[in-house]
């Protein structure tokens, strides 16, 4: 089956395409009423994404309708603390909260190290979203980095500050180390099943990497991301580490081939600091609160800010839920007719 669209793989592997390509963090359930319709059928967060033909029709609506190039699993980063034993809840309108919680070594006695199939819902969403595209537009997979899956299972919920995470990191390293490992192992079984099961690129997403220390981010974090990165060779690999503008250099080192960049990482030193990455990234994500004028000149300049080559155009975190879908629309089509009014092929 050829793939109709490439622009997204080809990009992902820094090879020159016609035009810039495309997609949104969080661009599947957050801002589209047609999610909304599917999510009231499905009645609660976690039977969609154990639903794989909802998973599917919410994963797919956003390429119809958005006109994005590329499509990412309808799934979440904390299916692998369930899998692993660690079972969680999505409360309506307050995000995700562990019943039970780690906090010492006595509670890995309870966990494992998740086996791919254990998530076989997640798989199954694949292939049928990969049957369905028929070919369209590529599949991205995703799992959240070993030390942001860390922090909720510590924490128990979202915090602004992690300090019960980072409290673990230093009263009890080898303990984190041990769990660390532990969500790295999982996350390695879990991507390789969803790479065989269709996912045609995979996203790693450190969300938290930002509340880390520089010394800390490359002992708890950074390490266990590229220990990910060297298991897996089969699809090409985004790690974004939100915040994270102080471990560039380090990125830059490790096996994967894109980087993913916030609106804080200025992009000409983000350039000069991964010279060997793809960039991914990086408009704030309120600059889709302007008017549609105001979008499109912001999107330009973030286009012109990063030229034509090596370039994934995305936002620098995930939409905002109170995002007008004809800004996002706008955004979209921005990039799509600048870059082919400025011939970018010939450059
Ligand atoms: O009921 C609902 O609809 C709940 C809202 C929702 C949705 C639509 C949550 C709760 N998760 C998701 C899906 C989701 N989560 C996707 C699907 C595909 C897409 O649209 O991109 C993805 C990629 C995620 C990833 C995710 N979940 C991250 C990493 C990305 C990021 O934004 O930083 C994180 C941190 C989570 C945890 C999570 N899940 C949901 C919420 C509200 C949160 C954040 C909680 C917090 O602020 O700590």
């Amino acid at each position: 089956m050829g793939m109709q669209n490439h622009l997204f793989i080809q990009a992902a592997k820094a090879e020159h395409t016609p035009r810039t390509p495309v997609w949104l963090m969080r661009q599947a359930g957050r801002i589209l009423p047609e999610y909304r319709k599917v999510r009231e059928i499905a009645k609660d967060f976690k039977t969609l994404v154990k639903t794989p033909e909802l998973a599917t029709e919410v994963t797919i609506q956003p390429v119809n309708i958005l006109g994005v190039d590329a499509a990412i699993i309808f799934s979440d980063i904390l299916v692998i603390p369930e899998a692993m034993g660690l079972n969680y809840e999505m409360e309506e309108n307050k995000g995700p909260v562990f019943p039970k919680k780690i906090s010492s070594a006595k509670d890995l006695n309870g966990l494992h190290v998740a086996a791919a199939e254990e998530l076989q819902y997640v798989l199954d969403a694949i292939t049928l979203t990969k049957k369905e595209l028929n070919g369209k537009v590529p599949l991205i997979g995703f799992a959240g980095a070993p030390w942001t899956i860390f922090s909720y299972m510590i924490e128990g919920k979202g915090s602004k500050t992690f300090s019960a995470a980072k409290k673990m990191l230093y009263t009890q390293p080898e303990f984190s180390h041990q769990l660390l490992e532990m969500i790295t192992q999982s996350t390695i079984h879990y991507l390789k099943g969803q790479i065989q099961a269709g996912a045609d690129v995979i996203q790693i997403f450190d969300s938290w990497a930002g509340i880390l220390s520089p010394a800390q981010y490359s002992e708890f974090s950074l390490k266990y991301i590229s220990k990910i990165c060297d298991a897996i060779s089969q699809t090409p690999k985004i790690v974004f580490a939100k915040g994270a503008f102080f471990a560039r250099a380090e990125l830059n080192a490790i096996k994967c081939d894109v980087v993913g960049l916030d609106w804080n990482m200025g992009i000409n030193e983000s350039r000069a600091l991964l010279p060997d990455k793809v960039l991914q990234g990086n408009l704030d994500p309120c600059a889709l609160y302007g008017s549609l004028h105001d979008v499109k000149r912001e999107t330009i300049k973030m286009l012109e800010g990063f030229g034509p080559y090596k370039h994934i155009a995305n936002l620098g975190h995930g939409l905002y839920p109170d995002t007008e879908v004809d800004k996002v629309k706008c955004f979209i089509d921005t990039i799509k007719e600048y870059s082919v009014s400025k011939s970018f092929a010939s450059k």
